[in-house]
Protein backbone atom coordinates (compact mmCIF):
# COMPACT_ATOMS: atom_id res chain seq x y z
CA UNK A 1 0.00 0.00 0.00
CA UNK A 2 1.50 3.33 -0.67
CA UNK A 3 2.89 5.49 2.38
CA UNK A 4 1.90 8.96 3.03
CA UNK A 5 4.96 10.19 5.30
CA UNK A 6 3.46 11.72 7.72
CA UNK A 7 2.52 12.61 12.15
CA UNK A 8 3.30 10.54 14.37
CA UNK A 9 4.15 8.09 11.90
CA UNK A 10 3.10 6.87 8.58
CA UNK A 11 -0.17 6.49 7.05
CA UNK A 12 -1.23 3.69 4.72
CA UNK A 13 -3.59 4.89 1.63
CA UNK A 14 -5.63 2.28 -0.17
CA UNK A 15 -6.60 4.66 -2.92
CA UNK A 16 -9.98 2.32 -3.22
CA UNK A 17 -11.36 3.89 -0.38
CA UNK A 18 -9.85 7.26 0.18
CA UNK A 19 -10.91 10.80 -0.44
CA UNK A 20 -10.78 14.34 0.14
CA UNK A 21 -13.18 16.36 2.05
CA UNK A 22 -12.86 20.56 1.79
CA UNK A 23 -14.59 22.33 4.96
CA UNK A 24 -15.94 25.36 4.51
CA UNK A 25 -13.87 27.10 2.06
CA UNK A 26 -16.66 29.68 1.61
CA UNK A 27 -16.80 33.52 0.93
CA UNK A 28 -18.32 34.31 4.16
CA UNK A 29 -15.49 32.99 6.39
CA UNK A 30 -12.34 33.88 3.61
CA UNK A 31 -13.68 36.96 2.08
CA UNK A 32 -14.27 40.58 3.50
CA UNK A 33 -17.69 41.39 4.38
CA UNK A 34 -18.78 37.73 5.61
CA UNK A 35 -19.71 35.96 8.82
CA UNK A 36 -15.73 35.23 9.66
CA UNK A 37 -14.84 39.26 9.46
CA UNK A 38 -18.60 40.15 11.26
CA UNK A 39 -17.00 37.89 13.93
CA UNK A 40 -13.90 40.77 14.30
CA UNK A 41 -11.40 38.25 12.34
CA UNK A 42 -9.06 39.01 9.42
CA UNK A 43 -9.73 36.88 6.54
CA UNK A 44 -5.96 37.07 4.99
CA UNK A 45 -5.25 34.61 7.22
CA UNK A 46 -7.29 32.16 5.28
CA UNK A 47 -6.72 33.48 2.07
CA UNK A 48 -3.51 32.50 2.24
CA UNK A 49 -3.88 28.71 2.08
CA UNK A 50 -5.96 29.10 -0.92
CA UNK A 51 -3.52 27.99 -3.45
CA UNK A 52 -1.99 24.76 -1.62
CA UNK A 53 -5.42 23.64 -1.23
CA UNK A 54 -6.24 24.35 -4.83
CA UNK A 55 -3.17 22.26 -5.46
CA UNK A 56 -4.52 19.58 -3.19
CA UNK A 57 -8.10 19.25 -5.16
CA UNK A 58 -6.07 19.09 -8.57
CA UNK A 59 -3.81 16.35 -7.42
CA UNK A 60 -6.98 14.46 -6.25
CA UNK A 61 -8.68 15.03 -9.78
CA UNK A 62 -5.86 13.80 -11.70
CA UNK A 63 -6.35 10.82 -9.75
CA UNK A 64 -9.47 10.73 -10.30
CA UNK A 65 -9.95 10.34 -6.27
CA UNK A 66 -13.42 11.90 -4.81
CA UNK A 67 -13.65 15.21 -3.74
CA UNK A 68 -16.25 16.02 -1.28
CA UNK A 69 -16.71 19.49 -0.49
CA UNK A 70 -18.77 20.89 2.86
CA UNK A 71 -20.62 24.26 3.31
CA UNK A 72 -21.95 25.44 6.58
CA UNK A 73 -25.19 27.34 6.00
CA UNK A 74 -28.77 27.46 7.25
CA UNK A 75 -32.37 27.37 5.94
CA UNK A 76 -33.95 30.90 4.54
CA UNK A 77 -36.54 30.43 7.23
CA UNK A 78 -33.79 29.95 9.88
CA UNK A 79 -35.54 26.87 10.74
CA UNK A 80 -32.84 24.52 11.09
CA UNK A 81 -30.40 27.53 13.74
CA UNK A 82 -30.70 26.91 17.11
CA UNK A 83 -31.39 30.86 18.25
CA UNK A 84 -28.21 29.95 20.71
CA UNK A 85 -26.29 30.14 17.40
CA UNK A 86 -27.61 33.06 16.09
CA UNK A 87 -27.60 35.33 19.36
CA UNK A 88 -24.38 34.06 20.79
CA UNK A 89 -21.92 36.87 21.20
CA UNK A 90 -21.80 40.31 19.86
CA UNK A 91 -21.39 40.16 16.28
CA UNK A 92 -21.54 43.33 13.52
CA UNK A 93 -24.00 40.68 11.88
CA UNK A 94 -25.85 37.62 12.90
CA UNK A 95 -26.87 34.47 10.69
CA UNK A 96 -29.28 35.22 8.73
CA UNK A 97 -28.48 39.48 8.39
CA UNK A 98 -28.33 41.16 5.12
CA UNK A 99 -24.50 41.46 4.57
CA UNK A 100 -22.24 43.03 1.42
CA UNK A 101 -22.48 39.30 0.26
CA UNK A 102 -26.43 38.55 0.91
CA UNK A 103 -27.86 37.32 4.12
CA UNK A 104 -24.98 35.81 6.29
CA UNK A 105 -24.86 32.19 6.40
CA UNK A 106 -27.96 31.37 4.03
CA UNK A 107 -27.80 28.86 1.73
CA UNK A 108 -27.91 30.14 -1.93
CA UNK A 109 -26.82 33.04 -1.20
CA UNK A 110 -23.76 34.21 -2.76
CA UNK A 111 -21.30 34.50 0.63
CA UNK A 112 -22.60 31.46 1.73
CA UNK A 113 -20.66 29.41 -1.54
CA UNK A 114 -17.41 27.99 -1.74
CA UNK A 115 -15.06 30.49 -3.41
CA UNK A 116 -14.51 30.67 -6.61
CA UNK A 117 -10.92 29.50 -6.73
CA UNK A 118 -11.77 26.60 -5.48
CA UNK A 119 -15.27 25.82 -7.11
CA UNK A 120 -16.68 22.12 -7.17
CA UNK A 121 -16.29 20.60 -10.69
CA UNK A 122 -19.34 18.69 -11.89
CA UNK A 123 -19.90 15.68 -10.07
CA UNK A 124 -18.55 16.46 -6.85
CA UNK A 125 -20.55 16.41 -3.93
CA UNK A 126 -21.56 19.55 -1.78
CA UNK A 127 -22.79 19.49 1.32
CA UNK A 128 -24.83 21.58 3.26
CA UNK A 129 -24.72 21.22 6.99
CA UNK A 130 -25.96 23.34 9.86
CA UNK A 131 -23.52 22.79 12.29
CA UNK A 132 -19.79 22.37 12.86
CA UNK A 133 -19.54 18.70 11.90
CA UNK A 134 -20.34 17.85 8.41
CA UNK A 135 -22.44 14.42 10.13
CA UNK A 136 -24.60 16.13 12.24
CA UNK A 137 -28.03 16.61 10.03
CA UNK A 138 -27.03 16.06 6.69
CA UNK A 139 -26.50 13.02 4.28
CA UNK A 140 -22.44 12.65 4.77
CA UNK A 141 -22.57 9.47 6.50
CA UNK A 142 -24.75 7.82 3.53
CA UNK A 143 -22.64 9.95 1.27
CA UNK A 144 -19.13 8.29 2.02
CA UNK A 145 -20.79 4.76 2.50
CA UNK A 146 -22.17 5.50 -1.28
CA UNK A 147 -18.57 5.94 -1.99
CA UNK A 148 -17.10 3.34 -0.34
CA UNK A 149 -14.64 5.79 1.75
CA UNK A 150 -12.87 4.55 4.55
CA UNK A 151 -9.81 7.06 4.50
CA UNK A 152 -10.14 11.00 4.24
CA UNK A 153 -8.39 13.73 3.81
CA UNK A 154 -8.92 17.19 5.58
CA UNK A 155 -8.75 20.53 4.64
CA UNK A 156 -10.43 23.77 4.63
CA UNK A 157 -11.26 26.12 7.53
CA UNK A 158 -11.28 26.64 10.39
CA UNK A 159 -8.66 24.44 11.44
CA UNK A 160 -10.16 24.01 15.29
CA UNK A 161 -13.28 24.47 14.54
CA UNK A 162 -15.57 22.81 11.44
CA UNK A 163 -12.52 20.42 10.33
CA UNK A 164 -11.53 19.38 13.90
CA UNK A 165 -14.91 19.03 14.29
CA UNK A 166 -15.69 16.73 11.37
CA UNK A 167 -12.56 14.91 11.87
CA UNK A 168 -13.55 13.91 15.55
CA UNK A 169 -16.88 13.10 14.59
CA UNK A 170 -15.60 10.82 11.54
CA UNK A 171 -12.83 9.30 13.24
CA UNK A 172 -15.72 8.18 16.07
CA UNK A 173 -17.22 6.56 12.83
CA UNK A 174 -13.97 4.38 12.32
CA UNK A 175 -12.67 6.39 9.57
CA UNK A 176 -8.75 6.88 9.05
CA UNK A 177 -8.38 10.90 9.19
CA UNK A 178 -5.57 12.56 7.74
CA UNK A 179 -5.42 16.44 7.96
CA UNK A 180 -3.29 18.43 5.46
CA UNK A 181 -1.43 21.20 7.45
CA UNK A 182 -0.56 23.83 4.92
CA UNK A 183 -4.17 23.58 3.61
CA UNK A 184 -5.95 24.38 6.76
CA UNK A 185 -5.99 27.49 8.32
CA UNK A 186 -7.52 29.16 11.58
CA UNK A 187 -8.06 32.98 12.22
CA UNK A 188 -5.72 32.14 15.13
CA UNK A 189 -2.57 30.54 14.82
CA UNK A 190 -1.74 29.47 17.70
CA UNK A 191 -5.50 27.29 17.80
CA UNK A 192 -4.18 26.03 14.85
CA UNK A 193 -1.22 24.68 15.92
CA UNK A 194 -2.78 23.07 19.16
CA UNK A 195 -5.55 21.51 17.00
CA UNK A 196 -2.72 19.90 15.09
CA UNK A 197 -0.50 18.74 18.04
CA UNK A 198 -3.86 17.30 19.56
CA UNK A 199 -5.21 15.40 16.64
CA UNK A 200 -1.67 13.08 16.18
CA UNK A 201 -1.16 13.25 20.18
CA UNK A 202 -1.00 10.15 21.87
CA UNK A 203 -0.42 7.99 18.78
CA UNK A 204 -2.89 9.79 16.23
CA UNK A 205 -5.94 9.86 18.79
CA UNK A 206 -7.94 11.53 15.84
CA UNK A 207 -5.76 11.27 12.86
CA UNK A 208 -2.52 11.93 10.76
CA UNK A 209 -1.22 15.29 9.80
CA UNK A 210 1.05 15.79 7.32
CA UNK A 211 1.52 18.71 4.51
CA UNK A 212 0.19 18.89 0.89
CA UNK A 213 3.58 18.09 -0.86
CA UNK A 214 3.85 14.79 1.33
CA UNK A 215 -0.17 13.97 0.20
CA UNK A 216 0.46 14.72 -3.41
CA UNK A 217 3.88 12.65 -3.52
CA UNK A 218 2.01 9.54 -2.33
CA UNK A 219 -0.68 9.95 -4.32
CA UNK A 220 1.31 10.27 -7.12
C1 LIG B 1 -16.79 28.61 12.12
C2 LIG B 1 -16.05 26.96 10.53
N1 LIG B 1 -15.57 28.89 12.55
N2 LIG B 1 -16.24 26.57 9.28
N3 LIG B 1 -17.01 27.74 11.12
O1 LIG B 1 -17.76 29.17 12.63
O2 LIG B 1 -15.04 26.67 11.13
Amino acid sequence: MPLIRAEPFDFAFDPDSIGLVVIDMQRDFVEPGGFGASLGNDVALLRAIIPTTRRLIDGFRAAGLPVIHTRECHRADLSDLPPAKRNRGNPALRIGDPGPMGRILIAGEPGADIIPELYPIEGETVIDKPGKGAFYATSFAQVLAEKGLRQLIFAGVTTEVCVQTTMREANDRGYDCLLATDATESYFPAFKQAAIDMIRAQGAIVGWTAPTDDILGALA
